[in-house]
């Protein structure tokens, strides 16, 4: 999948963009299903939110073969290499379920401001694409941006139990300033791509609708890791180059 001019300006001024109707019914449904049975184990890469509802499930594409072929989808790949230039390798791989009724907020944040002081990320050449796995509003928990943001560099975040969210003092002056915030919504299937320094967050989600969102950071191998301080299945040591694979991941051979 190759981004437009138009698809690239928006991207550059904003730091995020969606991207409609990517992947179709039959794989965004391969994938839920994935997803549910992935998080029927209890493993160390699996949380779950205070009262056990699942929260975030990490470094699936190491022991899962569907999300290990996900990962070299040219659908993903491409426009991360288009924008970056650079050749790449997933840093990060989660899906989070925010589940219905009991999925907890994320936040304000900029992804980078942790992985430069904690993975050791030099640059801020990391980059976020998600699938939506169900339609995701602005009831249910949607991605939130302060469009523009990205230029701002990286800002001041505390490290608060090994996440780095924003003050709320530091939010408020931010959003004060700038013209609006933005709501992340699509359709199951959609993608939507950010910047490392992006400031984002989202809303818990109260309503009886699932919000599934499968996130690939890819970083570039230019860029890899030095001195990384978090668990290996949250920021990875491995850093092969990914290649992208032309047509669906669920046609591969695994
Ligand atoms: O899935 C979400 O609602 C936000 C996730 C996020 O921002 C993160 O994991 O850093």
């Amino acid at each position: 999948m190759k981004l437009t001019d138009v698809q690239l300006q928006n991207y550059r001024d904003n730091g995020f963009l969606v991207v409609p109707g990517v992947f179709s019914p039959e794989e965004v449904q391969a994938l839920r299903e994935e997803t549910i049975r992935i998080f029927d184990h209890e493993r160390p890469e699996i949380w779950r939110e205070k009262n056990g509802a699942p929260r975030t499930a990490f470094g699936c594409h190491e022991y899962n073969d569907l999300f290990r072929m996900l990962v070299n989808d040219s659908r993903l790949v491409t426009p991360v290499e288009q924008i970056t230039g650079e050749a790449l390798y997933v840093h990060q791989f989660k899906v989070n379920p925010k589940v219905a009724f009991d999925g907890d907020p994320f936040p304000w944040h900029q992804d980078f401001a942790t992985w430069h002081p904690d993975d050791g990320m030099p640059l801020p050449k990391g980059m976020n694409i998600a699938i939506m796995l169900d339609e995701v509003t602005s009831s249910n928990g949607a991605l939130m941006f302060v469009p523009g943001s990205h230029k701002l560099g990286m800002l001041e975040a505390p490290d608060i139990n090994g996440r780095r969210w924003m003050e709320r003092k530091d939010v408020t002056s931010l959003i004060r300033s700038a013209s609006d915030i933005a709501v992340a919504a699509g359709q199951a299937g959609d993608v939507l791509m950010f910047h490392g320094n992006a400031v984002h967050g989202s809303a818990g989600n109260i309503t009886p609708l699932p919000r599934r969102i499968l996130y690939v950071t890819y970083n570039a191998v230019s860029n890899a890791l030095r001195n990384p301080t978090r668990a290996p299945f949250i920021a990875h040591r491995t850093f092969e180059p990914v290649h992208a694979v032309e047509g669906s991941f669920l046609q591969a051979n695994v």
